[in-house]
């Protein structure tokens, strides 16, 4: 049976289940896909232990211990129905539905089941309830490129095959989303990782560049300074596809490679070096992922990545270009799914990265209903503390849809089991490829569990509401978000390329009267990092064995990462009298979590490392998101995630 990845990761993969009297034996990746290739990747090796499980979750919750003791009684769907239905009309009754926030998250990235779609959302619109944005992950970096691109899709990730020159510019591919390697492997091309950790990525590149965290928007400006210096920009396409050249030109000789050095801590050597190699190699590409605009300035990072090929010319040459997401490319009717037009009134948005504000500080209504749908924010989000302190409120009824008992399920009123990918309907785009992939259910779902659309009909009808989009079938559904594509043929096959939009759409904006309007600055430049202090910057990046949380309690999986670790400069660790191997507290005004300390040249001097997916539960009531502050970056109200001051301590 054919089905598809639902994880958060670039590479949506297409995978075949192999099923034996109604059992999945098998999951492997699917050979015919251009991009999968055959191979899914450590994690998912692992997928059909994660179903089976004996940790999974297979019938409906009520808790039975205080908040966040994680005791609780099964009970039965109507049991679970009845209740949840009752204390939301209580709800809606004294505070209004806007005091009701469904929380998505990107456990699954499907269209049907997953945050792509959120599921529940016509429901949820039926009553009225708060809206929600998805902000922790992308949407800095993708307001940035959209600011200079009128798009925030890039080039084809296969197009990688055909380049010279290819930036791996704060991405690490062979974690975060292996399959880019092949293209990158084939094309030949003089590989450079800018990167302040020297990662699996890095070290398999021709040369390395270490950056100060937050600082590539000046490195990129600092690049075209060199550039333009001589006389290496392509004047053809700058007059035929780009607007204010000359504002902008001026901009970058203020960024001399001497300034550049000083902010970035690079040699200016390193930085004329690679400036010149720009210059004369046609065609660069450029992999920028999320990790680099997890920064107070990493939307106009972004902004002004963008700009760099629109200097060299590369936008107009295959192979050419930056690539960050491609969903912007896909062209599915998401209005048509999500059914905005059943909101009764206009409503307020909430920001998933704002949660324990939200839950502490909101009043107009406050948030009294919490529905947490494929999230873990208490081990996600920033400020675990104060996250655990909203979702301990005694007045804050919260469901939680879950597979397993995280860190947050133990916060709920009632949990509801949801059913895994081999056991529900999805189409999935990827953010890494051009690829629509389809999802077929391959077996029954073990025990009570309950796709997430089927749990919002089951909960409509128990509200009493006779809005007959909300009882619409998954594949009537998926029908309808595919309106032009087709849907027989992606079926069949699996998987389905979609057409890029063009890039550029429109002409490249060197100044962004858009921006401007919106508050921020005319010219794409530099905004410095956020947090004050002076400890050391700690980069908490993507774990080779977990996706975010999810993994994070699977025992195999856990084995092989190994303890929780904090990578420090030699001359940092031995300022603070830490050797390899001993345990530290790492702490800040936030909270504080408890790691190994791992002595290694593999970060640079100021900059600390260590890796996001652990559970609270599992690591001593604290992870590295308790140092992590709760501050949105530049555009979009994006996370910071990596914009983070820290102190360590022998413990
Ligand atoms: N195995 C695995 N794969 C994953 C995930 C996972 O948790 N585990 N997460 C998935 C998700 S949700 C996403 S969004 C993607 C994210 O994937 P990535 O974009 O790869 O995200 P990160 O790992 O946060 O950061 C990538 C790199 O950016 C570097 N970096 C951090 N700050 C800066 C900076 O200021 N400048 C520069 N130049 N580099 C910087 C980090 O050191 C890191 O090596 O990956 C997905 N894939
Ligand atoms: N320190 C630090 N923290 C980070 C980041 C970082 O770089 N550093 N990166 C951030 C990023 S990029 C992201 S995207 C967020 C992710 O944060 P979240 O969106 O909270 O993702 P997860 O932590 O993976 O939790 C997803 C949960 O959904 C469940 N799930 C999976 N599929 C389904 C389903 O089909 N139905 C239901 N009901 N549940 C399902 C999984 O079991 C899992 O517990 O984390 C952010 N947190
Ligand atoms: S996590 Fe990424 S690489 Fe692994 S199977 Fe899923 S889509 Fe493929
Ligand atoms: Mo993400």
């Amino acid at each position: 049976m054919l089905g598809a990845c639902p994880l958060d990761c670039p590479d949506a993969c297409s995978w075949v289940v192999t099923v034996q009297d109604g059992v999945a034996t098998g999951l492997r990746g699917n050979k015919e896909h251009p991009v999968t290739r055959g191979a899914l990747c450590v994690k998912v090796n692992r997928y059909l232990e994660q179903v089976d499980s004996p940790d999974r979750l297979r019938y409906p919750l009520r808790r039975v211990g205080p908040k966040g003791s994680g005791r609780f009684e099964r009970i039965g769907w109507d049991t679970a129905l009845d209740e949840i239905a009752t204390r939301l009309t209580d709800i809606i009754d004294e505070f209004g539905a806007e005091a009701i926030w469904p929380f998505h998250g990107t456990g699954s990235l499907g269209y049907l089941q997953g945050l792509e779609g959120y599921p529940g959302r016509r429901m949820f619109n039926v009553l009225g309830a708060s809206h929600h944005a998805a902000t922790i992950c992308s949407v800095a970096g993708s307001a940035g490129l959209n600011y200079t691109l009128g798009t925030s899709g890039g080039m084809d990730p296969e197009d990688f095959a055909k380049s010279k020159l290819i930036l791996l510019w704060g991405t690490n591919p062979l974690t975060s989303g292996h399959h880019l390697w092949k293209f990158v492997q084939d094309s030949g091309a003089h590989l450079v990782a800018i990167d302040p950790v020297r990662t699996k990525t890095a070290e398999r590149c021709d040369e390395h560049l270490a950056p100060l965290p937050g600082t590539d928007a000046a490195l990129a400006l600092g690049l075209l300074h060199v550039v333009v210096s001589m006389g290496a920009e392509d004047t053809e396409f700058i007059a035929e596809h780009t607007e204010g050249w000359p504002e902008f030109r001026e901009h970058v000789m203020e960024f001399t490679p001497d300034r550049v050095a000083a902010i970035t801590g690079l040699e200016r050597e390193q930085i004329v070096a690679l400036g010149e190699r720009i210059a004369r190699t046609r065609p660069t590409a450029i992999r920028a992922s999320q990790g680099m605009q997890r920064h107070a300035g990493g939307g106009m990072a972004l902004r002004v990545l963008g700009c760099l090929p629109g200097v060299t010319g590369d936008w107009a040459i295959p192979g050419g270009g930056l690539h960050y997401s491609t969903s912007g490319h896909f062209d599915l009717d998401l209005p048509a799914l999500v059914r905005d037009d059943l909101l009764p009134h206009p409503v307020r948005t909430l920001s998933m990265t704002r949660l324990g504000e939200a839950l502490l500080e909101v009043a107009d209504p406050p948030v009294r209903a919490l529905f947490v749908i494929g999230a873990n924010p208490v081990g996600s989000n920033p400020d675990q503390r104060r996250v655990i302190e909203g979702l301990s409120r005694e007045d804050l009824f919260t469901v939680v849809l879950e597979h397993f008992a995280t860190d947050t399920v133990d916060y709920a009123d009632i949990v509801l089991p949801a059913t895994m990918q081999p056991e529900h309907l999805d189409v999935i785009a990827g953010y890494g490829h051009l690829y629509l992939v389809w999802n077929e259910p391959a077996v029954e779902a073990p025990g009570e569990c309950l796709s997430t659309t089927e749990t919002f009909r089951r909960l409509s009808r128990r509200l009493g509401l006779t809005e007959p989009a909300l009882y619409e079938s998954d594949e009537e559904l998926a029908r309808q978000l595919l309106k032009g594509h087709d849907l027989d043929r992606l079926r069949a096959d699996g998987f389905l390329k979609v057409r890029p939009g063009p890039v550029p759409a429109g002409k490249l904006q060197f100044v962004s009267p858009r921006a401007q309007f919106a508050g921020h600055d005319l010219l794409p430049t530099y905004t410095p990092p956020a947090d004050p202090g002076d400890g050391l910057v700690l980069i908490s990046a993507a774990s080779h064995h977990f996706l975010n949380t999810t993994f994070g309690a699977n025992p195999e999986l856990r084995r092989r990462a190994g303890e929780n670790r904090i990578t420090l400069h030699p001359d940092d660790a031995a300022a603070r009298g830490i050797v390899d191997g001993a345990p530290v507290s790492v702490v800040n005004g936030r909270g504080s979590f408890e790691a190994i300390a791992e002595v290694s040249d593999r970060v640079r001097p100021g900059v600390a490392g260590t890796t996001k997916g652990r559970w609270a539960k599992n690591s001593g009531g604290a992870t590295v998101n308790a140092t992590i502050a709760e501050r949105d970056a530049d555009y979009g109200g994006g996370a910071v995630f990596h914009d983070n001051r820290v102190e360590v301590v022998p413990r």
